[in-house]
């Protein structure tokens, strides 16, 4: 043992190495994340161009970086890059959302999509190169297939999801959230077991060169926060 290692409750803890910046650097790079953050939009229309596996592998590692509930991890990253599964998943995507937007979306949900112009149409579930759908765990299950618990799976899950979406734009290429209700068919096409739950589905890929994205504009600071003394 290190000298700064210790005992925690018979657990290891290590020193954390943290990465200290100048104050001026610490503002130039919080301003510059931000500002490229800032650029990542969702897109639906993606180009069929080829991205390599590991560029995928390395987004996945990246998510399974969040922080999770009592650090379970109750996530899984399923990948399908096959024609003939995209296609299932297609099929059944579009046949759940047809339902969706003739009847089971209210008026006013309606309406609220409007600006982004979707439809029930998901060709980029075909074209992208790559679908990433993300399960959440409800439950563990360990080697023996004995249950044991997950906490803030929600939460937790949120989390890689949004740390999977920042490190595809890194890679720069772009995804959307594309949330198909219900999900179950997902779980069936590929096989899951008994505790996973789809929880979201990622295309990934390039733009197509003439994609368009909708002008809409993001809050303002004093209107997503409130400081406090
Ligand atoms: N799941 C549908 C509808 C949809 C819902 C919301 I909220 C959006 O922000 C976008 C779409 C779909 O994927 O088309």
């Amino acid at each position: 043992m290190s000298a700064r290692e210790k005992l925690v409750n018979g657990f290891r803890h290590v020193p954390y190495q943290a990465e200290n910046f100048s104050l001026e650097e610490m503002l130039k790079r919080s301003e510059e994340y931000y500002k490229w953050l800032d650029k990542r939009r969702s897109v639906r229309h993606f180009s069929n161009k080829a991205v390599p596996r590991e560029v995928i592998e390395n987004i996945i590692r990246t998510a399974g970086t969040a922080p999770s509930g009592a650090h379970k991890q109750p996530w899984k990253f399923c990948v399908v890059s096959g024609s003939d599964l995209k296609k299932k998943i297609r099929k059944a995507a579009e046949q759940e959302e047809k339902e969706n937007y003739s009847g089971r979306m209210s008026e006013r949900w309606l309406e609220d999509l409007a600006p982004l112009g979707t439809d029930e149409n998901k060709e980029f579930l075909e074209m992208a190169p790559w679908l990433i759908v993300v399960f959440k765990e409800v439950y563990g299950l360990d080697e023996k297939g004995e249950k044991y618990n997950n906490y803030y799976v929600n939460e937790s899950v949120g989390i890689a999801c949004g740390m999977l979406i920042s490190a595809i734009h890194n890679a720069g290429l772009v995804t959307l959230t594309h949330t198909p209700s219900p999900m179950n068919f997902l779980a069936e096409l590929l096989e899951r077991p008994a505790n996973e739950r789809a929880f979201l589905l990622l295309p990934v890929g390039y733009a197509a060169e003439d994609a368009l994205v909708p002008d809409i504009h993001r809050k303002q600071l004093d209107e997503i926060s409130k400081f406090y003394k």
